[in-house]
């Protein structure tokens, strides 16, 4: 019988986890949990990609920080494919702050916020089909 549950999900590496050689411990994890890659590309984002994929907090005070820092150096974006892979990559990335992310996340095991903002926290992952489909499109217009 076919899978209705599989999903596909826009992570991505962000500039602190592609500076410190966290991408393969990343996808490592993913690959670990049962997921696939479908597709993976290394790239700097410009601020028009970014205005599009954080399109929902424009205006919020961490906007303008989180726009320059992740366009402070490359990102690795992944498009990952498995069971319930929206709701299962956030639950491997853990909460948002890296200091109260549970151990045995991405965030809890490898968050280093300490002396630097809340957005230095390695990864984003989509939070509902709706923006994985969004995301997804802006990241590889090519899968559309
Ligand atoms: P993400 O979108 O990156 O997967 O993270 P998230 O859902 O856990 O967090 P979200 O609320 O969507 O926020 C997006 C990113 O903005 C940065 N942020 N900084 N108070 C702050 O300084 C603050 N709040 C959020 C983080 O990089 C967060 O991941
Ligand atoms: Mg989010």
């Amino acid at each position: 019988m076919a899978d209705t549950t599989a999903q596909r999900t826009l992570v991505l590496v962000k500039p602190d986890g592609v500076r410190r050689n966290l991408v393969g411990e990343v996808l490592r994890r993913i690959e670990a949990k049962g997921y696939s890659l479908v597709a993976l590309q290394l790239r700097t984002a410009d601020r028009e990609l970014l205005a599009g994929h954080y399109a929902e907090h424009e205006g919020k005070p961490f906007y303008e920080p989180l726009v320059e820092f992740m366009s402070s150096g490359p990102v690795v974006a992944a498009v990952v494919e498995g069971h319930r892979a929206i709701e299962g990559f956030r639950s491997l990335a853990g909460a948002t702050d890296p200091t109260t992310a549970a151990p045995g996340t991405i965030r809890g095991d490898l968050g280093r916020d300490w002396g630097v903002a809340v957005q230095q926290n390695l990864v984003h992952g989509s939070d509902s089909p709706e923006s994985a489909a969004r995301e997804i499109a802006l990241w590889f217009p090519e899968l559309g």
